[in-house]
Order: structure tokens, then sequence, then C-alpha cells
């Protein structure tokens, strides 16, 4: 599998006449693309891969986990970034080598890679970030084994709730539930937004209690074997004004409108708009204040981005959420959130959790 994408990634990289590409991984700055290149998990590595060989590096709390996830014999690290680099590439003048520009800090740009004067250091996180958006069956199951780990988790926290509790309450007993039901990690801050708070559409929890006749927008995720859930669901406490279900019906139109119109081979800016024009319709357009979606996979917002503007064509393979909202400053917040893969003939649903507007 990592044979395979590295073999990809030097196709990429010859159609960019690139004669290297340098990953540099510190502090987990670029631990998904060194994990879907390598299957290193680990948050240091340098991975330098030319067109005939590659060249992984690591610390000393590493050496062992890298070499069982990579099969790679790895370097040892041991003196300075430029020194080691240094060491490794051994290339003629005028040699370019791509690398990730959005990933690397500004110090390591200026001070190591400026000071090789002899290459061209060109930035090509691209090449990656195309890769990496067409998910293989595998990493289709990952996502889908992340999704149920959330449900389930959500469930078991619906089931215990009690009116009064704090959201960050309820925040921690989902992220308990996600890793009693096998998550690793929670994919992101766990969004718990109750009333005038669901209007904040990343209110992460805080001290306010839930109360009756409020909304609550939960937005979390599951993180497992690698790859991120991301999935929102709006409930009720106790009872439901008519107006806080008219506006939870037209969040829910629009969604289940995108959800029916997303296939390979459209415009995201159309998608996008199949939801935004129901929420306009129904009068809410301003407060339809973010994009519909975005890609999903190893980081939890990754290519390709699903907005208004985008004029990017979606393709098969391609795992996006779809996720429209309506906030009312200082009152109310409805988001409805679900993980798409889009398919030959349309798209499949990988979150499944009842959409139904639920009342505790
Ligand atoms: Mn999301």
């Amino acid at each position: 599998m990592f044979e395979n994408r590295i073999k990809k990634l030097r196709e990429k990289m010859e159609s960019k006449n690139l004669d290297a590409y340098l990953i540099i991984n510190i502090e987990n700055s670029s631990k998904p693309s060194s994990y879907y290149l390598t299957g290193f998990t680990g948050s240091f590595s340098i991975i330098y891969i030319t067109h005939n060989d590659i060249i992984f590096m690591t610390d000393g709390r590493y050496t062992e986990q890298a070499e069982k996830q990579t099969g790679i014999k790895p370097l040892l690290f041991k003196t300075k970034l430029s020194e080691e680099l240094k060491n490794i590439i051994n290339l003629p003048k005028g040699a370019k080598i791509g690398f990730e520009s959005t990933t690397i800090s500004s110090n390591i740009y200026l001070k190591v890679l400026k000071s090789f004067e002899n290459y061209e250091f060109i930035p090509a996180e691209d090449l990656i970030t195309e890769l990496r958006r067409t998910k293989s069956e595998e990493e289709i199951k990952f996502i889908k084994e992340a999704a149920i780990i959330a449900e389930k988790a959500l469930q078991e926290t619906l089931d215990t709730f009690i009116v009064g509790m704090t959201e960050k309450e309820f925040a921690a007993k989902l992220e308990y539930n996600m890793r009693l039901f096998g998550a690793d990690n929670y994919a992101f801050e766990t969004i718990v937004a109750s009333g005038f708070r669901g209007a904040l559409p990343h209110g992460i929890a805080s001290d306010k209690k839930i109360e009756n006749g409020e909304l609550v927008v939960i937005d979390f995720g599951a993180y497992a074997n690698g790859y991120n859930s991301d999935i929102t669901r709006t409930i009720a406490v106790g009872n439901v004004s008519e107006k806080q279900r008219n506006i939870y019906e037209l969040v829910l139109k629009a969604q289940m409108a995108a959800i029916d119109a997303a296939k390979s081979g459209m415009r995201y800016g159309d998608l996008d708009k199949v939801a935004r024009n129901i929420i306009a319709e129904g009068g809410y357009g301003e407060y339809f204040t973010h994009s519909l979606g975005h890609g999903l996979g190893l980081e939890v917002h990754e290519n390709p981005r699903v907005s208004k503007n985008s004029e990017l064509i979606s393709m098969v393979g391609d795992i996006i959420t779809i996720e429209p909202g309506i906030y009312l400053p200082g009152e109310l917040g409805v988001r409805i959130e679900d993980d798409v893969l889009i398919t030959n003939d349309g798209c499949e649903v990988l979150t499944s959790f009842d959409k139904k507007l639920i009342i505790l």
C-alpha cells in the first residue's frame, strides 16, 4: 500500500519536474502526510524521496517503532536539521526539491531551506493533498468505523442526559464514550453549544447548563486508525417552540437536498448552492454563515473544500461533510452534518444517526 503511494507521488514529481520531495515532520507538523506515505505515526520524521531512493530519518524515541511501521531502516537524527539535510541531499546543482509549504515553519524555511543555495525548493503540498483526496476501500472502511464509534457514543450519552448538566459534562461523557467504543482519541475539540450559544458555530463546550426549551448543537468526531469522523446533530430539550422546529426542519430539508444532489462531476460550488438556496428561500439566507462542508480523512478539514465559490469538481472517492446551519445571534443555532462518499451514481452516506428532531 505504501509502496503504491510512493510510486504515485513519484509520478506526480515527474510531471512537475521535481528531482526530490522532502517532508519535514516536527511535533506532528506533517504527521498526516508522513503517515500517508510511510505508515509512521510518530511526531518526528524527515522523509526524503527521490525517483529511485527513499530516506527515512527519526530520533531515538522512534527508531524501533519507525522500522516496524515503515519497513524502512531509519537513519538516526543526531545533530541539527540543516546538518542532517546536508548529509541526506545529494543532487546536482540546480536540482528541484518539492516540499510542503503549508506545514513548514517560516523559521525552517528561512534558516534551513534557504541556506541551500544549490537547490531550488518548490512548494508542492498539492502533490500529496491530491493523492490523499481519493479514498481507497481501506480508508473508507476506517472512516466508517470512526463514524460508527461516534454515533454509538452519542446514543449512549443521550441515554444518560439530565436537564441541567453542563455542556462540558456532556462533552466529557461523549468523549469518554468514544474511547470506550474504540476511538484512539476524539477528532477535534467537541462542540456542545446550547441555547443562545448555539449561534456560535464553533462554540466548544462551556460551563453553561443545558436547560429546558433549548436546542443543543453537538458537533464531534472520533479518531481511529488514523482517520476521523465528523458529525453534527442538533437536539431539543423539554419543549420545542414552533420557530425552533421550523428552523430545524429547514436545515434538515437543505441538508437532505444537498445529499440527494451530491454526485461526481459537479462543481462543489453548485452543491453548496443547493443547500444555500433552500435556506435563503426559507428566509434565513444571511444566517447560514459558513461553507457547506469539507473533505475529511487523515485530517478533519482537508481537500476538497465545499464552499459557495468552489470551482473544484467532485470526484468518485471524495469523502466530504455536508453540514448546513442557521445561527440566530443571541438566540439559537441549528446544524446537521453527515459524512458522505462520492460514488459512481451519487453518494453514500457514511453516518447514519437519526435526523428526526430528538426531544429529550
Ligand atoms: Mn465538519
